[in-house]
């Protein structure tokens, strides 16, 4: 079975994060331009049948557009990976991203975790954290968000959108 997550698509701002990534310092192994996201719910596994109940439960989802300002580097040590972020971000960030792991957690998906960070990982492998005084400063005009499903492929993984709907108020 594939394994599913909700996250916000960055096609506007991914060749600009991926030409920062390469004019300075970063560790571990780069993302792909293509796979560039900013997770929004982590759901795991899930069946066909559960996957159509979650596209009708997204379906339903309201949330008015918003803009995430992508200002801090960060590590995640247990993961190995390196990422840019918002130091501070809207309350609809938050508010989203919460109802969406309710939708997968009605249907016994998830990974139990309650804390959310919003991040774009730039890399995987990473065995150090990326310098502090590194200064990205992008904006995501967040105006839609995605389900994705992991797909394993010879070249790695590959993210593929398999739905997407408008941020509408
Ligand atoms: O690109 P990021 O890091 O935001 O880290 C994985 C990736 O997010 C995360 O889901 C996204 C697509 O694979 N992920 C994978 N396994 C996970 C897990 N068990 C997980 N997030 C939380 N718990």
């Amino acid at each position: 079975m594939p394994k599913l997550f909700f996250a916000l698509p960055l096609p506007e701002l991914a060749p600009a994060l991926i030409d920062w990534r390469e004019q300075h310092p970063w560790p571990g192994l780069p993302v792909p331009e293509i796979n560039l996201h900013l997770t929004l719910a982590f759901l795991g596994e899930a069946d066909e049948a559960t996957q159509a109940r979650l596209i009708a439960a997204a379906e339903q989802q309201h949330c008015p557009p918003f803009t995430v300002r992508l200002d801090q580097t960060g590590w995640f040590a247990r993961a190995k990976a390196a990422w840019v972020g918002p130091r501070e971000w809207p309350n609809e960030l938050n508010v989203l991203a919460r109802a969406l792991r309710r939708h997968g957690e009605k249907l016994g998906l998830g990974n139990g975790e309650q804390g959310y960070r919003p991040h774009v990982t730039l890399s995987r492998k990473a065995n150090e954290a990326p310098s502090e005084l590194l200064a990205p400063d992008f904006e995501v005009q967040a105006d839609r968000f995605c389900l994705y499903r992991s797909v394993s492929t010879p070249d790695g993984v590959c993210y593929e959108p398999i739905a997407c709907w408008p941020l509408r108020a």
